[in-house]
C-alpha cells in the first residue's frame, strides 16, 4: 500500500463554483472524502484578499493590545499563542469569511442539514519576543472530553495571511480523528486544566512511524476545515508578522451544544441573510459588542460538549 501523504488534500473550486458559492459534485466528493479519511482539508481561493486584509489590520492591532496585558494574556499552552476573538460588528463581518457558502456546503454534507455555529474565535501566533525562547504547543486534540465516535464538529479555520512553517502554520496529524486514535484514552490532562487534551507520548511515537505530521503552506484566500478530534499543535512564529487564524466551529444539527455567539445587532441582516447554518446568537448593541469581545473566555472556559 502507498504510504499516505502527511500533507492535506487541497480542493480548488473553479471560477464558476466560486461565483455560485457551491462546489460541483466531484469537488464536493473530494472534500467529503478528505474529511472522512484525513480529518482535514484545504479549500483554496474562496476568500477575497481585500476582506482578509481589512480584518487582519484590525486583529493585528488587537493582538498587540492583548499581548501588552502580559501574564493576563488569554494564551493557550504558552504565551506565544493567544486566543483572540474577531470584532463581532458589521464593519468587519464579511460573509465571505464568517459565513462562507462553500465552507457551509461542505460542513452540511458532513454533519447534516443546518449545522449549528456556536463558536467564533481565533488563534494568533505571535512573533518572537526578545529574551524569550519561541515555544510550540504540545500535540493535542480540542475534543478534550467524552465525545461521539462519528463526525460531530468541524472547525472552519480562516488564515488571514499566507501560512508557512516559518510564521507558524499549524502542525497537523492527518488521520488521527477516528478509531483508536480519538477519545479520552489517548489523552493526558483533563478538561478544565490549561494544558488539557495532550496526546500521550508513546502514541505520538507510534503514529510517527505510520503517518507523521506536517506544517502545510496554506495560501491566502484558503479555508481549512478540520475535524474537532484531529491531533494538531500551534507552532512558533519565527517571522515578524502576527499570524492570525480564525476558528469557527460548526456542530452537527443533532449535537446538543449549548453555546451561543455574541454578535452586534448590526450584523443581524448578514446572519439572517443566509439559511445554510443555524446560528444561536445573544444579540447585543454595537457598543456592548465592542466593549466585550476582547474580554471573553478562552481555552477551557468554553464548553464544546453536549447536554444529555
Ligand atoms: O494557532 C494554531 O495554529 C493552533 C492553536 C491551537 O490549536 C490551540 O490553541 O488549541
Ligand atoms: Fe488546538
Amino acid at each position: 500500500m502507498r504510504r499516505a501523504s502527511s500533507l492535506p488534500m487541497t480542493i480548488t473550486p473553479t471560477g464558476q463554483e466560486y461565483i455560485a458559492g457551491q462546489l460541483n459534485s466531484r469537488n464536493l466528493e473530494q472534500a467529503v472524502r478528505g474529511l472522512h479519511e484525513d480529518g482535514l482539508i484545504v479549500v483554496s481561493g474562496v476568500v477575497p484578499h481585500g476582506d482578509l486584509d481589512h480584518l487582519n489590520t484590525k486583529m493585528v492591532q488587537d493582538a498587540r493590545a492583548l499581548q501588552a496585558r502580559g501574564k493576563d494574556m488569554p494564551f493557550n499552552y504558552n504565551v506565544g499563542n493567544i486566543q483572540q476573538d474577531p470584532p463581532p460588528v458589521k464593519s468587519f463581518f464579511s460573509s465571505s469569511i464568517f459565513l462562507n457558502p462553500i465552507a457551509s456546503q461542505i460542513t452540511t454534507c458532513m454533519l447534516g442539514p443546518k449545522p449549528k455555529w456556536t463558536f467564533c474565535s481565533g488563534n494568533t501566533a505571535l512573533p518572537p519576543v526578545e529574551g524569550t525562547e519561541p515555544q510550540r504547543q504540545p500535540v493535542h486534540t480540542d475534543a478534550d472530553y467524552a465525545h461521539p465516535t462519528h463526525p460531530f464538529a468541524l472547525v472552519v479555520n480562516v488564515p488571514l495571511i499566507r501560512f508557512t512553517p516559518e510564521n507558524g502554520s499549524t502542525e497537523v496529524w492527518l488521520g488521527t480523528h477516528t478509531g483508536d486514535l480519538a477519545g479520552l484514552q489517548v489523552q493526558d490532562g483533563a478538561h478544565g486544566e490549561r494544558a488539557s487534551g495532550r496526546i500521550k507520548k508513546h502514541l505520538l511515537e507510534q503514529r510517527m512511524t505510520v503517518r507523521g505530521p506536517s506544517q502545510p503552506v496554506i495560501e491566502k484566500g484558503s479555508i481549512v476545515i478540520r475535524d474537532l478530534r484531529l491531533w494538531h499543535a500551534g507552532m512558533p512564529n519565527l517571522s515578524r508578522d502576527e499570524r492570525v487564524m480564525l476558528a469557527m466551529i460548526h456542530f452537527a444539527p443533532w449535537y446538543r451544544n449549548q453555546m451561543k455567539l455574541e454578535l452586534s445587532e448590526s450584523t443581524k441582516p448578514i446572519v439572517e441573510g443566509q439559511s445554510q447554518l443555524e446560528v444561536p446568537v445573544q444579540w447585543v448593541s454595537e457598543e456592548m459588542a465592542e466593549e466585550r469581545y476582547l474580554n471573553r473566555g478562552f481555552g477551557n472556559s468554553y464548553d464544546f460538549g453536549q447536554i444529555a
